[in-house]
């Protein structure tokens, strides 16, 4: 049911995207095509699971070096404390406050949310994540 969504979004993103190219004549419509919708894998730690009265899934991300805006160009990701939206609700069923976590992030910007968690698992408890606590330790 959510892939054929997402197959869907996808289809939709590209059919946008040509519209666009035809429209501006840009000269290089496979690169722009693809950057309507990226997926990435990032990882963090699970600082509070959702429910259902609304509470957001919150993971503290390491940072997304390659993360690309709405427009296609580069916008990294610093490491940052960030709600969430799952695909699929069952994802998070062996997960809790603190695990370290693996998650892949399909981004369609055509879609709402645009950014969504495709897949989750957790990491060994040796994981070292860097979190960018130096940097946010300058702020008061
Ligand atoms: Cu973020």
């Amino acid at each position: 049911m959510t892939s054929a969504r997402q197959f869907r979004t996808g289809w939709l993103a590209v059919v946008l995207a040509a519209a666009i190219l035809v429209g501006c004549g840009h000269p290089e419509p496979a690169s722009s095509t693809a950057a309507l919708a990226h997926s990435y894998s990032v990882r963090g730690i699970i600082r509070q699971l959702p429910s259902h009265a609304g509470v957001p899934l919150l993971i503290e991300h390491e940072a997304i070096p390659d993360f690309t805006n709405i427009r296609g160009e580069p916008a990294p990701m610093a490491a940052m404390t960030m709600p969430f939206t799952l695909a699929d609700g069952h994802l998070l069923e062996s997960l809790d406050v603190g695990d370290m976590v693996r998650f892949e992030i399909s981004v369609d910007w055509d879609s709402a949310p645009a950014v969504v968690i495709d897949s989750i698992e957790a990491l060994p408890p040796t994981t070292r994540l860097e979190l960018g606590r130096s940097a946010a330790s300058k702020s008061p």
